[in-house]
């Protein structure tokens, strides 16, 4: 059976667990990272040397990095569904996973970080409104996308979709200003209709919420 460690309230960790459950495939999931820690213990280090969450095994494989996870996942378990195995439609499948990872998380990742794992006390104003707005910029280009498709990638859900759900739903729920995106939210509702989506990701992202 697969194995998956990580914490279930990480954006990474949760394109993994949705994607498994759109595919239906059983795992076992075990706690690391954040509050649980054991991600920088060397028995984690000698799978995953980037000392992160999260790390998967299948049958002897370890494989980290998520975008490449859910990737692989769809390879083996997804029989042409979710990865496309025409080479066009697979490639726009890849265009949107690389831009969550490439442009949109960068952008994001100040508002997030110092939203949810900075104390108030500690939180830098400026640097979360400026990537904020950073965020905004960068999904606009998504909302555009999304003006004429059902999903990022045409009229079905593939892994565009798993990896940017996550990190959006992020940013539609943080105390941040947001500029109107209503083609980016009717795709997130669409997103939430699925069952897999809303028991992985439309769940707390607090670091102290329970996994
Ligand atoms: N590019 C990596 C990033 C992985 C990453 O940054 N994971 C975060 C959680 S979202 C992590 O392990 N942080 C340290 C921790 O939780 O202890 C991926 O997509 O898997």
């Amino acid at each position: 059976m697969i194995e998956i460690w990580g914490r279930a309230n990480s954006v990474n960790v949760q394109k993994v667990l949705w994607c498994l459950d759109e595919l239906a495939v059983p795992f076992e999931r075990y706690d690391a990272g954040g509050l649980y820690g054991g991600n920088k213990e060397s028995n984690f280090l000698s799978r995953n040397p980037a000392g992160l969450v999260p790390l998967i095994s299948d049958d002897g494989l370890d494989l980290w990095e998520s975008n490449t996870i859910v990737r692989y996942l769809c390879a083996k378990y997804g029989d042409g569904s979710l990865w496309p195995e025409d080479p066009a439609e697979r490639a726009l499948s890849d265009k949107w996973m690389d831009y969550q990872l490439g442009t949109v998380f960068p952008a994001f990742r100040g508002a997030l970080l110092g939203l949810v794992r900075t104390p108030p006390e500690d939180r830098d104003p400026a640097a979360i409104e400026a990537s904020a707005r950073a965020t905004a910029d960068v999904l606009t280009v998504l909302n555009t996308q999304l003006e004429d498709h059902e999903y990022v990638a045409g009229d079905a859900l593939t892994g565009g979709d798993i990896a940017l759900g996550p990190t959006v739903y992020r940013w539609l729920n943080m105390e941040i200003e947001r500029p109107p995106m209503p083609s980016l939210e009717v795709w997130h509702d669409r997103l939430a209709e699925r069952p897999a989506y809303r028991k992985n990701v439309m769940v707390s992202f607090a670091m102290e919420s329970p996994t």
